[in-house]
């Protein structure tokens, strides 16, 4: 996909701030920290369109990007960040189930793992949630360039059992540093918009 447009269009917080362009759209969930900010950017070739941080925390909105005016890529707050208050937590807990549960243009969730470590426990909620409201997922594993080749299909397998992804679900690996995956992230984006 060429991208000749990206801009981001809203910062929400709640529904009524969504767009209601009716343009379809892939969401971004994942651990702080992982790498979905860095997943975006790679995609549509800007360095720093969706703010990337080596401090967790740093996405604590729905950001919505219209990409070439024909649909979002949602950079979703992450979860799993110790530091952070138990109100906190329970507003983040509304937000994704209000946005998960009732957005129709939502058309796949891209569940961003990192491949050097076992998923957690939080990656294998967010997971269950998502098929607990029928979603497309695609598992994204991603800082495959800290991996050496010779270990890759190791952690994949260890990613693949530990999230008991469905035999109809895809793990793609990838990384925002080298670019790997990113042809491949996009053939599946296609099918779903
Ligand atoms: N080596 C390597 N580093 C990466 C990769 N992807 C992201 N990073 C780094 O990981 C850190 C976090 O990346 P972000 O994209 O901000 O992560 P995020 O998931 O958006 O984080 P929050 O917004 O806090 O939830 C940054 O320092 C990135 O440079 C990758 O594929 N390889
Ligand atoms: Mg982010």
């Amino acid at each position: 996909m060429k991208v000749t447009n990206a801009e981001i269009v809203i910062s929400a917080v709640s529904k009524k701030q969504y767009p209601n362009d009716q343009l379809p759209e892939i969401a971004l969930a994942g651990r702080s920290n992982v790498g979905k900010s860095s997943f975006i950017n790679k995609l549509i070739n800007r360095k720093n369109l969706a703010r990337t941080s080596s401090k967790p925390g740093k996405t604590q909105t729905l950001n919505f990007y219209r990409i070439n005016d024909a649909f979002y890529f949602v950079d979703v707050p992450g979860y799993g960040y110790a530091k952070v208050s138990k109100t906190e937590r329970e507003k983040w807990g509304v937000m994704m189930e209000e946005y998960f549960q009732t957005r129709e243009t939502l058309k796949a969730v891209l569940l961003i793992t990192d491949i050097r470590h076992e998923p957690t426990r939080d990656d294998i909620q967010m997971y269950e949630f998502l098929k607990h409201f029928d979603l497309p997922v695609v598992v994204v594993a991603t800082k495959l360039d800290k991996i050496p080749k010779g270990k890759r299909a190791q952690h994949i397998k260890r990613t693949i059992n530990t999230l008991q992804v469905d035999k109809g679900d895809l793990v793609l690996p990838f990384s925002a540093e080298t670019g790997e995956g990113k042809d491949e992230a996009w053939g599946i984006l296609k099918k779903y918009l």
